[in-house]
């Protein structure tokens, strides 16, 4: 099956469905999100009940995002309702946090059970979904979503024209990143003409910094470590840094402060691949980027059972954070 066949088959597979399961990835983004929702403007407008879930929405990050308050962060008690399942901008099956219950339902027969359609930007780590749409080249979810719409010539409207752009605009790091294709700009324009709102989308996803994200950016550049030998720019921080800087109940609304201080460093003069690790819990947060044409972060992060893109990518690891006389280790 060729792309076209298969984006026009998961049209009609929605557009049959009465009820929809959409999932984004467990602390969604704002491409997930966006995607999700540009989803959801589709699926409504078709009069399908719609379900759509993602584990640990942060609170108030990304309202602006149209029909993001029809997101939920609890997942629905029976898959087995469902006709179709979109999953979204998930990387791996693990990143939906259903994981097992998706298995569960993997290993039943086709007919009786929902038909799992695939929609990601991600470098492929299984193929696990009965239709996988997986365009690696594209800068974000919202970019396969443009296709998807373009190829079943559906109307983008100012919602859906909204979404595409804001995903687009924040998995390119709002075009610094070396994925902002040319397409990508283009299609960007394109949904600018479409009634996206570019000072809307700046004002919630760049002029929204606060005090307390500025000083932990102070600390991410004094910790920074620069090996001049493997051009590996790390820095780290810890519970009690973070802890002291940036009180719990801002955490949700600075969502993206981690990914925007790894990324950059990896911008700066002479690094290669640039590293944040910060501890979450009983856990090392590991977040990588890289503009090196060379440099693969996908397969780095995959040593430690993470994954992500070649340019941007992340793990998670037990233990903590040690100094040690040249940088950082984890310990148990
Ligand atoms: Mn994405």
């Amino acid at each position: 099956m060729n792309l076209i066949e298969k984006l026009q088959l998961a049209y009609q597979l929605i557009r049959e469905s009465r009820q929809l399961l959409i999932i984004g990835h467990t602390s969604p983004d704002a491409d997930a999100i966006s995607s999700m929702s540009a989803m959801i403007d589709l699926a409504s407008g078709l009069g399908s009940e719609i379900c759509a879930y993602a584990e640990n929405k942060p609170a108030g990050a990304y309202d602006f995002i149209p029909h993001e308050h029809l997101i939920t962060d609890q997942a629905p008690d029976d898959l087995r309702i469902f006709d179709t399942i979109l999953i979204l901008d998930c990387g791996a099956i693990s990143r939906t946090a259903i994981e097992e219950r998706l298995r569960k339902l993997l290993i039943l027969p086709g007919e009786s059970r929902p038909f799992i359609i695939e929609f990601d930007h991600h470098q492929p780590v299984e193929t696990y979904a009965d239709l996988e749409i997986r365009l690696t080249e594209k800068a974000s979810t919202t970019e396969v979503i443009y296709q998807f719409f373009k190829i079943n010539e559906l109307e983008i409207n100012k919602n859906v024209a909204n979404c595409i752009l804001i995903g687009l605009m924040t998995d390119t790091g709002h075009f610094l990143h070396a994925n902002s294709s040319r397409e990508a700009i283009a299609i960007s324009s394109e949904m600018l003409l479409a009634g996206a709102s570019l000072p809307k989308i700046i004002d919630h996803t760049v002029h929204n910094k606060s005090f307390s994200a500025l000083k932990v950016w102070g600390r991410a550049l004094e910790n920074l470590k620069f090996n001049k030998d493997t051009g590996l720019a790390a820095s780290a921080l810890t519970t009690q840094e973070l802890d002291e800087l940036l009180p719990k109940e801002l955490r949700e609304a600075n969502a993206d402060l981690f990914g925007d201080i790894v990324s950059f460093l990896a911008s700066l003069a002479g690094v290669r691949v640039a590293l944040l690790l910060r501890e979450e819990g009983a856990k090392v947060k590991g977040s990588l980027r890289t503009n090196d044409e060379d440099a693969d972060v996908a397969k780095i992060a995959q040593n430690w059972g993470g994954g992500g893109h070649k340019k941007a990518s992340g793990f998670s690891i037990e233990g903590r954070l040690a100094r040690t006389e040249t940088g950082w280790k984890v310990v148990k």
